[in-house]
Formats: C-alpha cells, sequence, structure tokens
C-alpha cells in the first residue's frame, strides 16, 4: 500500500502543536511505523469485540428504564470522536463531538452492567475520555486522565475503555479529560439504572439535562490568550448558556398528571447554575449516585461536576412553563480585561416545560423566588442520604491539609498552586505507569501534587483552605466522600462541628471563596485518583493534587497492554526528542511557537 507522505506529515505535525513542544524542524524526521503499528494493534482488538453500538440520542425524547436483566450484561458502545460544525446556540463553529453530536450522546446501562467503549479518536488531536463517578475499582487505567492514568489516545487510533458499574447507580457523566477539550464538546450523559431504586415507582418518564457555559471560540483560540504572563483578566465569559446543547425554545414534552424524573447534569467549564421550572416544585432523590431523603425545594443551585436526580409532577394546568437554568454571575468576576469581557451572553437559559395539548404561545409562568445562599451547594440538609452512613466516624489513618490559592510563578504567568505548587501533567508518563514501574511514591516529582496515602481501609481526611476569593466546585476520582465540614471565611474546621453521623455523601463539593472544607473517604480503592477544582480554567493553570492511594497494592498490579501500549508512540517520539521535555505548559501556549507550528504546517499543504 502506498502512503501518502504528505497526509501523515501533517497528522504528525498536528499531534504535535497540541501534545508537544517539539521543534517542528525536527518533526519531518520522524518515521511513521510505530504509528501504523499502533493503529493496526487497536485494530485488532476491535475485531476479537461484538458490533459496537453507535448511539445517537435526542435529549429531548423521554425515556424511561432500559429493561432489567437476571444478571448483568456487557454493553458495547461506540464513540467517535470528530470534529463538526454545530450552532448549538445559533452560531457556527468547530465541535469536538462524539457521534456527530452535541452533547455527547447518553449511555446507559444498569446497575453491575459492564462497559465496553470503543474510542475511536477522529479529532486531529490527542484526547481521553473520563467518566466522571464511575470508582473504576481495579481498572484505575481506565479512569481516562492523560498524566495521570493514562497516555492519550494519539488521533487515528482507538482504544477501549472496559468497566464495569459494580455496585453503582445513579447520574454520571463522561468528558474529555485532555486539556480543555471537553469545554470544546467532548461532554455527555452516563446513566446506570437500578432495578431497586426505591423512587422507581414514583416518576414515569426521564429526561437528562446538561447544563453548559457555550463559548464561540474553541479552546485552543481561549488558552494561549488566558495563560500568559501579559493577561490580567479574570475566567473567560462564555456566550451563551445550553440546556442539553439548545438555546431557548427547546420543549421538555410532559403529559398531565406524569411524573418525570430529570437528572441534571452540570458539564460548563465554569458556569454555577441555578436550576428551576416555574410553578413546578422539585423533589430531590439523588445528588451524585446517591438516594437522598426526598427533599422539596424550588430551585436548585448547581456548581461544576454536580449531579441531582429531581422529580417534577405535571400536575399543574395544561400549559408551557420556563425551565430555567441561569448562570449565577454573581459567583463570576469580571473585569474589562476578561476574555469576552463583551460578550452578548443572555445568562438566563431557558427551556420550556410543554404539557401535551397546550397552545402555541409563549409560557406567561412566574419564576419562583431565590431562598438559599448564592454560590454554594445547596443546605446539607437537604442532601442527607436516604441511608445515613456512618462508616467516616473513627480513627483517621491519613491526614493532609491543603491551602489553595493564586500566585504569580517565575514564568510571569499566575497560577492556581495547592500547597505552593501548581500541577503540571506529564502526559507521556502518567504516574500510574511510574508506580508500576516501582518509582517509590515520594520520589514523584514535585509538581506532581501526589497525596500519597497506603493504609488500607483507612479513613482519610483532607481539609482544605481556600485562600482566594472564588468558590471552587472539587471534584475526586475513585471515589465519593462525606463533607464533615464546609465553613465560611474565618468559619475555621471545628472537629466537634464535623457532621460524622450522617454527613452529605458526593463526589463534588464546592467550597467557598476563602472557606474551609473538611471531607474523609475510605481508602480503599488502589490508584491514582485526580482531586481538582471543576472549574476547567482553574485546572489549566494547575488546580489539581492527585491521590497516590495504595501504591504497595497498585504497583503489583500489571496495566493491559492495550493502554499501556498507548504510551508506545509518545515514548517514540519523546526518544527522538530528548531535550524538549514533551509537555511545557508555558511553550505550548506561547503564542510564537503556536504560530511557529502553524506556518510549518502551512508550508507543508
Ligand atoms: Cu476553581
Amino acid at each position: 500500500m502506498k502512503l501518502n507522505l504528505k497526509k501523515v506529515l501533517i497528522l504528525f505535525i498536528s499531534l504535535f502543536v497540541i501534545c508537544s513542544s517539539a521543534i517542528p524542524a525536527r518533526i519531518h524526521n520522524v518515521d511513521n511505523d510505530e504509528h501504523l503499528h499502533l493503529r493496526a494493534y487497536t485494530n485488532e482488538i476491535q475485531k476479537r469485540h461484538e458490533p459496537f453500538k453507535i448511539i445517537q440520542t435526542d435529549y429531548f425524547k423521554p425515556f424511561v428504564h432500559l429493561p432489567f436483566t437476571n444478571k448483568p450484561v456487557t454493553r458495547y458502545y461506540q464513540l467517535t470522536l470528530k470534529k463538526v460544525k454545530l450552532s448549538p446556540d445559533g452560531f457556527e463553529r468547530t465541535v469536538w463531538s462524539v457521534n456527530g453530536q452535541y452533547p455527547a450522546p447518553i449511555i446507559r446501562a444498569n446497575k453491575g452492567d459492564r462497559m465496553i467503549i470503543n474510542v475511536e479518536n477522529k479529532f486531529g488531536d490527542p484526547a481521553a475520555v473520563h467518566w466522571h463517578g464511575v470508582f473504576q475499582h481495579g481498572t484505575n487505567w481506565y479512569d481516562g486522565v492523560p498524566g495521570q492514568t493514562q497516555c492519550p489516545i494519539p488521533n487515528d487510533v482507538s482504544f477501549i475503555y472496559n468497566f464495569t458499574t459494580g455496585d453503582q447507580h445513579g447520574t454520571f457523566w463522561y468528558h474529555s479529560h485532555f486539556m480543555a477539550q471537553y469545554a470544546d464538546g467532548l461532554r455527555g450523559a452516563l446513566i446506570v439504572h437500578d432495578p431497586d431504586d426505591p423512587y422507581l415507582k414514583e416518576y414515569d418518564y426521564e429526561y437528562v439535562i446538561t447544563l453548559s457555559d457555550w463559548h464561540h471560540r474553541t479552546t485552543g483560540e481561549i488558552l494561549p490568550n488566558f495563560i500568559s504572563p501579559t493577561y490580567t483578566g479574570k475566567r473567560p465569559v462564555p456566550d451563551s448558556p445550553l440546556l442539553s446543547g439548545r438555546g431557548r425554545y427547546n420543549f421538555y414534552n410532559v403529559k398531565k398528571n406524569k411524573k418525570y424524573r430529570f437528572r441534571i447534569i452540570n458539564s460548563a467549564a465554569d458556569a454555577f447554575f441555578i436550576f428551576s421550572i416555574d410553578e413546578h416544585k422539585l423533589k430531590l432523590i439523588e445528588s451524585e449516585g446517591i438516594y437522598i431523603k426526598p427533599t422539596i425545594i424550588e430551585k436548585l443551585p448547581i456548581n461544576v461536576g454536580q449531579r441531582y436526580s429531581v422529580i417534577v409532577n405535571a400536575d399543574q394546568p395544561i400549559g408551557k412553563y420556563w425551565i430555567r437554568a441561569t448562570i449565577d454571575k454573581r459567583c463570576v468576576l469580571i473585569n474589562n480585561a476578561t476574555i469576552n469581557f463583551n460578550s452578548s451572553i443572555d445568562w438566563n437559559g431557558l427551556g420550556i416545560l410543554k404539557y401535551e395539548g397546550s397552545k402555541n404561545d409563549k409560557p406567561k409562568s412566574k419564576e419562583f423566588p431565590e431562598n438559599f445562599k448564592i454560590c454554594r451547594d445547596p443546605d446539607p440538609k437537604h442532601l442527607k442520604p436516604l441511608q445515613p452512613v456512618t462508616k467516616y466516624d473513627g480513627n483517621i489513618s491519613d491526614f493532609f491539609n491543603i491551602t489553595v490559592k493564586f500566585q504569580r510563578e517565575g514564568d510571569g504567568i499566575v497560577k492556581a498552586v495547592m500547597n505552593n505548587s501548581s500541577f503540571i501533567p506529564q502526559f507521556n508518563d502518567p504516574t500510574i505507569n511510574k508506580i508500576i514501574r516501582h518509582i517509590p511514591p515520594d520520589e514523584l516529582p514535585k509538581e506532581q501534587n501526589s497525596l500519597i496515602f497506603d493504609n488500607k481501609n483507612g479513613i482519610v481526611e483532607i481539609a482544605l483552605w481556600n485562600n482566594n476569593t472564588d468558590e471552587h466546585p472539587f471534584h475526586m476520582h475513585g471515589h465519593v466522600f462525606g463533607v464533615m465540614f464546609v465553613g465560611e471565611k474565618n468559619e475555621y474546621p471545628d472537629e466537634k462541628k464535623y457532621d460524622k453521623k450522617n454527613p452529605v455523601i458526593r463526589d463534588n463539593v464546592t467550597v467557598p471563596g476563602f472557606g474551609y472544607l473538611v471531607i474523609r473517604f475510605i481508602a480503599d480503592n488502589p490508584g491514582i485518583w485526580a482531586f481538582h477544582c471543576h472549574i476547567e480554567w482553574h485546572v489549566e493553570l494547575g488546580m489539581v493534587l492527585q491521590l497516590v492511594e495504595l501504591p504497595s497494592i497498585l504497583m503489583n498490579e500489571t496495566i493491559p497492554n492495550d493502554a499501556s501500549s498507548l504510551c508506545f508512540k509518545n515514548d517514540y517520539q519523546k526518544k527522538r526528542n530528548p531535550t524538549t521535555p514533551f509537555h511545557n505548559r508555558e511553550r505550548m501556549f506561547n503564542p510564537v511557537i503556536i504560530n511557529e507550528i502553524r506556518r510549518d504546517i502551512n508550508k507543508i499543504r
């Protein structure tokens, strides 16, 4: 077979633009054998499996749970990553889509099912998919975090994620964990139905609503300006709030006197949302895979990465009612140096709850008043688990004290630091590989921000002080945790006030500006797990820790060949170019370097 050399070169250079700071002149010398080998290898894996189901989802159609089976089953899904032109809010832009759609399709399973998901990367960029909220017991290498649990999936390569849902059930989501790629489109819902759902008889249909803050510019355009010594602005301002990928006038059709479970997922890059449905109260039943004592609320504050289920009874007069998903701009600082500060955004995202038989007019419904603390999670009294969880009430085996702040570093860039260290991923050599190579965890580089603990089934406590004005939605991979304490400014953690007997259980919690957070979890999941603010711009500035959990167990595990093979190509590139670090944030986002590389691509074309 003859190869088109020109195409191969363009392919390589596209890859380098994103994941390497290599000097362009050297790219021309890289031969392509390794890359082709990897493609053949992944195609081979694919052939061994059953056909993968290509899923597409209409988020605006109600659904019921999947048929329940006597035994768990294996579900094969195909996710093809490709760039397409879409206009979610009317403005056309390139979207990093899954199976051609935004948001990415809803992946569904029943409790206990195995998911075998073939991710075929046709982005032209590296990628990786994280399954937000899934514990990945025994499959740390499928958690999808480049630099921690895997090497990125190179362009034109397929990678199969293979994990079980175990005992988990509820509302999850999946998204790219490669740089800020999820803000460009790779984000969708992951729903695990539960035959033992105590609320199953209380609703007739389900809807998923994903909330997102949409930008007309790609993150490739935003980041070089944002991460720069000359930038004095705040977090980039979006152009639209979207409900399940659409602007206003999207209909959620309901039938009078039927009940609907709405699964609300905040999949934003940055935005804190307030969700409500006019004249319909919300019965809150789930937070992040945990059944909670039913509680009636009118408005639901939801921070980035968080999920809730609410039951809505369509018991009002037949008509149309606004569904409101408002970005709370009181949680956002903007100055006139901020990227897109003059955005024409309407912060009030809208959808319509449309009763069958209602007239073809605009809703005239009334909004509920506000009844909560702004930029905070709902009152813990609304989030109490159905069964109180007492396992965090005991002697702690490991304790970590973390301070979060922003500071200008030597390169002139204002970074996010956790205990004075800004996280820098080593995409080509993820931490899991280092541990399995028996590198002692305490020899991991400082900027890897490792929290190391090795007491099996011990209670681990993290106390975090947020020494800056922003609130941060902290998310932990591989676990849920018990929220012991959330304190405002000067409200210091006091163990006497810890909620040890019946804490809120979740995987994504808000720490107030200048406030405090104390959480506890059980060290029962050997692996490398990210613990990070879910505001993507803060991730890019380094607001990331990684748990190095039970390394003495992890070091003796074997990474499956398909996972470790992703690193072949990256290692190969590194060998070719040993003097430059594979990933160097500063060089990478330096517009001069990016322009050099662009010029080089144009020359080849
Ligand atoms: Cu943050």
